[in-house]
């Protein structure tokens, strides 16, 4: 099965910002699908919710050096 996550990402102030972002969450196993919108400082990620959770996500954010706050 499939599950949406979406996050609000704080600091991003350039295409740079959402890129990297974008592709930690890509990396992650059990990833399907990950954008990151830097307009809306809105990231969504389609994941297995049986391989991976939303606890990864916010933490791959927050390697990248960029606050994360869970929406849904
Ligand atoms: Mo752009 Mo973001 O030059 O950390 S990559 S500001």
């Amino acid at each position: 099965s499939t599950q949406i996550c979406r996050i609000h990402v704080r600091g991003m102030t350039c295409t740079s910002c959402s890129s990297t972002i974008e592709s930690a969450l890509q990396s992650l196993h059990g990833v399907h699908k990950a954008r990151v919108a830097l307009t809306t400082e809105e990231a969504e990620v389609c994941y297995d919710p049986k391989i991976v959770t939303h606890n990864h996500f916010m933490s791959a954010i927050e390697e990248t050096g960029f606050e994360a706050v869970l929406i849904s």
